[in-house]
C-alpha cells in the first residue's frame, strides 16, 4: 500500500477529529522518522514532547520488552514489583514525597482536581460542594468534559456542555486577577508554567512567584501542569524552576514513559495525596508494571544522557539561529529550551506543509505559530541541517 491508500482507509473508517499532515509514518529511530514511501524526516514535534528521549530509545525498548515478557498488568488489586521502584525514582528525582500514577495526562489532571477538592473539604474546611479551582485563560489541560469545562477555547467546548462547575477563569499572566479571584472557597490554582497549546506563551517574569506567594498566603494549593513543559522540555527538569518556586502539586505525563506507553502522575506531599483513602480513586491500568518499568527506564535516560542540560544549551543555540531568520513574515521567535515558537503574521499551516516537503516535521499551533520541539537527543549538526531547510522554506514563502 502507498501513502494515499492508508489515508483513504483512515478517512473512510476513522472519526475525523484530526487533520494530520499527509505523511504516513512506518518507523522511527532517535530524531528521524521514515514514511511508508521510505522518505526520511527530522521530527521537530516529538509527539508533543512525549518522545523527549527520542523514538524507540534502545534502553527504554529493552525495559519495555523485558517487562512485557514477565508481567504487564496486575491491576491495583495486587501489588507489583515495578511500581514501588517508579515511586522511588520520582521521589529521588523531584523531591516530592509521594506520587499517584495514572495513564494519560488528562487523567492526572482529573486526579489533581479531585485531590485538591477533597483537600479543600477535609483539610481547609470549605463547605460541601462549593470548592473552586481557579484556572487561566487559554489553558490546555486535556479533553475530558471536566478539562474542557475550564477551557476558554470555543471549539474545545462547543457542543460538549453541560460543563463541570467550580472553575473560575482568570487572565494568564495577571497575578492581580488571581488575587481578586481568590476567596474562602478557593481550593487551588491550576496553571501551566508555560502555555504550550496557546503558542508557547511564557508568562511575565515574576508571575509564578507571585502566584505561589498568593496561594501560600491564602491557603490555596498551587497545581502546576508540567505534562508538556516538564521533564526537560523547557531546559529545566520543570519549567516552574525558572521562578524558583515549589508548587504543591505537579502533574506530569507524556515523556514520563518516552513515548512507549501512556504513563502520567501527580507529584505532591503526604498531606495532600493523603486525602485519598482506599476506594476514593483509581484506574485499571494506572501504576501497571509495564508502564512503571518503562517510566523508570525513561527517567534514567533523562538523567544519564543529561537531556535537561542538552535542552537548555541546544535550545538556546536553535533559538538564536531561528531568531536570525526574522524578517518579512517571521515576527517573533520565543521559547525555552528545545521548545520554540516561531510567530508569523499569517497562517503557519502552509509553512508546516513546505517544511514537511523539505524533510522536517513540525506542527502549527493557534494558526500563526510554528512550533519546533525536537527530541532532546538532537545534535548540533542536526539543528544546523534543520536550519538550512527552514531558511529555504522561509525564503520561498516570502
Ligand atoms: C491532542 C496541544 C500539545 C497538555 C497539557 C494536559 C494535556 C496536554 C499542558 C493532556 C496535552 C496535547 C494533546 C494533543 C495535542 C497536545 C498539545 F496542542 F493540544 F496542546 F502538546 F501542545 N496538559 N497536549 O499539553 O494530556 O491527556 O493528551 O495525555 O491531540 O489533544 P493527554
Amino acid at each position: 500500500m502507498k501513502t494515499h491508500d492508508y489515508i483513504s482507509l483512515e478517512e473512510r473508517y476513522g472519526a475525523h477529529n484530526y487533520r494530520p499532515l499527509d505523511i504516513v509514518v512506518r518507523r522511527a529511530k532517535g530524531v528521524w522518522v521514515t514514511d511508508v514511501e521510505g522518505k526520511k524526516y527530522l521530527d521537530c514535534l516529538a509527539a508533543y514532547s512525549a518522545v523527549n528521549q527520542g523514538h524507540c530509545h534502545p534502553a527504554i525498548l529493552k525495559a519495555f520488552v523485558d517487562q512485557a515478557k514477565r508481567v504487564t498488568l496486575t491491576s491495583r488489586a495486587f501489588r507489583n514489583d515495578q511500581l514501588p521502584q517508579l515511586y522511588k525514582i520520582l521521589h529521588d528525582l523531584t523531591g516530592y514525597e509521594m506520587s499517584l500514577p495514572m495513564n494519560t495526562g488528562v487523567e492526572a489532571v482529573e486526579t489533581a482536581v479531585k485531590a485538591a477538592r477533597k483537600w479543600g473539604y477535609t483539610v481547609k474546611g470549605i463547605p460541601e460542594n462549593s470548592a473552586e479551582i481557579i484556572c487561566a485563560t487559554d489553558n490546555f489541560h486535556g479533553r475530558t468534559t471536566t478539562a474542557v469545562s475550564f477551557s476558554t477555547e470555543a471549539q474545545y467546548r462547543s457542543g460538549f456542555g453541560p460543563f463541570t462547575p467550580g472553575f473560575p477563569i482568570v487572565q494568564y499572566g495577571d497575578a492581580g486577577a488571581l488575587k481578586r479571584a481568590i476567596n474562602a472557597n478557593t481550593a487551588a490554582f491550576l496553571v501551566e508554567p508555560i502555555q504550550g497549546e496557546a503558542g508557547i506563551i511564557i508568562p511575565p517574569e515574576g508571575y509564578l512567584r507571585e502566584a505561589a506567594r498568593l496561594c501560600k498566603e491564602n491557603n490555596v494549593l498551587l497545581i502546576v501542569d508540567e505534562i508538556q513543559s516538564g521533564l526537560g522540555r523547557s531546559g529545566k527538569l520543570f519549567a516552574y524552576e525558572y521562578e524558583n518556586i515549589r508548587p504543591d502539586m505537579v502533574i506530569i505525563g507524556k515523556a514520563l514513559a518516552g513515548g512507549f506507553y501512556p504513563v502520567s502522575a501527580v507529584l505532591s506531599s503526604k498531606e495532600i495525596l493523603g486525602v485519598f483513602t482506599p476506594g476514593d480513586h483509581g484506574s485499571t491500568f494506572g501504576g501497571n508494571p509495564l508502564g512503571a518499568a518503562v517510566a523508570c527506564a525513561a527517567l534514567k535516560v533523562l538523567v544519564k544522557e543529561k537531556l535537561v542540560e542538552r535542552s537548555f544549551t541546544l535550545g538556546n543555540y536553535f533559538k538564536a539561529k531561528l531568531c536570525a531568520m526574522k524578517g518579512a513574515h517571521v515576527k517573533e521567535v520565543r521559547g525555552r529550551g528545545l521548545w520554540i515558537g516561531v510567530v508569523l503574521d499569517r497562517e503557519a499551516r502552509p509553512y508546516c506543509e513546505s517544511l514537511m516537503e523539505e524533510g522536517i516535521l513540525c506542527k502549527e499551533t493557534h494558526d500563526t505559530v510554528i512550533r519546533f520541539a525536537p527530541p532532546l537527543i538532537i545534535t548540533k549538526k542536526e539543528i544546523d541541517w534543520a536550519c538550512g531547510r527552514v531558511k529555504k522554506v522561509f525564503h520561498s514563502l516570502n
